[in-house]
């Protein structure tokens, strides 16, 4: 794991320089797209290969992260390094159904601090997904998801086909030169 975040680190570099002086220009991009499958977790066991925690992660709409009937269930992307998550789509497999659901940021998987709170939620996504927006800085993105319609209860169980977070680098202050006493 710490060479996959050294990689990270490293490729994440050029960016950084490049973004001196300029980082409110940040382009807001996708974060936690293509990273190692080791970067996804989640709360319970999922109930197939096919319904793993990367499948929310992939890319693909027609695959996605399944846990079974049970609330709550969560799950979290390490994106390797600190950002500033500015947005969060959570694409579910029944965009026709509500759910609810919080999406919280931690810095270190101990500390969370609440994205997004849609644990009253009880409308349908707009399609294709619920989009969240807000400003909250750290490593690891958590979805939990809370309840379901109940007529749903009995005829489907939850999947999030897509989850994705939002964000840009956080601003680092510029190192200033040391100045020499004379
Ligand atoms: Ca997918």
């Amino acid at each position: 794991m710490k060479t996959i975040q050294a990689k990270l680190a490293l490729a994440a570099l050029p960016a950084l320089l490049c973004l001196c002086g300029t980082a409110g220009a940040a382009e807001l991009k996708v974060l936690s797209q293509g990273l190692p499958a080791a970067s996804y977790t989640g709360s319970r066991k999922p109930v197939s290969d096919a319904a793993a925690p990367e499948k929310a992660f992939d890319g693909a709409r027609e695959t996605g992260w399944c846990v079974g009937p049970a609330y709550p269930a969560a799950l979290t992307v390490d994106l390797g390094d600190n950002y500033n998550v500015i947005k969060v789509m959570s694409f579910m497999e029944k965009p026709h159904v509500w759910y609810s659901y919080i999406i919280e940021v931690s810095p270190d998987q101990k500390a969370w601090s609440v994205f997004a709170d849609q644990t009253k939620n009880q409308e349908p996504s707009e399609d294709p997904a619920y989009t969240d927006m807000g400003g909250v800085t750290g490593r690891y993105v958590r979805i939990t998801l809370t309840d379901v319609a109940e007529k749903a209860k009995s005829w489907f169980w939850p999947v999030i086909m897509e989850f994705q977070v939002y964000g840009v680098p956080v601003e680092k202050p510029a190192e200033k030169p040391v100045e020499k006493t004379p």
